[in-house]
């Protein structure tokens, strides 16, 4: 900047960013008891009877729905959890993450 040059001015500064959220969401299929869902919801998401029951209609009719809103390592954590509790019981039954 010796010879005239001029710096661009940024921002001052440094800002820490919020950790960012990730929705699990729950995916239908025509194979997974409306039951065992019901379950994961209780066992994997503290839903009560109503809730966990709304939730799995919710996915059964629209294909989709949110399970919860959780920090990265939280919400992979739960997928993980799913994931693994429907494959130990032989249900096709699909989790995943999305940036919320
Ligand atoms: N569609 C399934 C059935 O009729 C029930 C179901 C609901 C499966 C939600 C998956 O995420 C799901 N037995």
């Amino acid at each position: 900047e010796g010879d005239g040059e001029v710096g661009v001015a940024t921002k001052t500064r440094a800002r820490p960013k919020k950790p960012s959220q990730f929705k699990v969401l729950m995916l239908n299929d025509d194979y997974t008891p409306m039951e065992f869902v019901v379950m994961v919801l209780k066992r994997f998401f503290h839903m009560d009877m109503e809730q966990a029951t709304r939730v799995m209609l919710h996915v059964h009719q629209r294909g989709v729905g949110v399970c919860g809103i959780f920090p990265y390592e939280i919400a992979e954590t739960k997928v993980n959890q799913v994931m693994d509790f429907a494959r130990q019981n032989q249900h096709p039954l699909q989790c995943t993450l999305e940036k919320a």
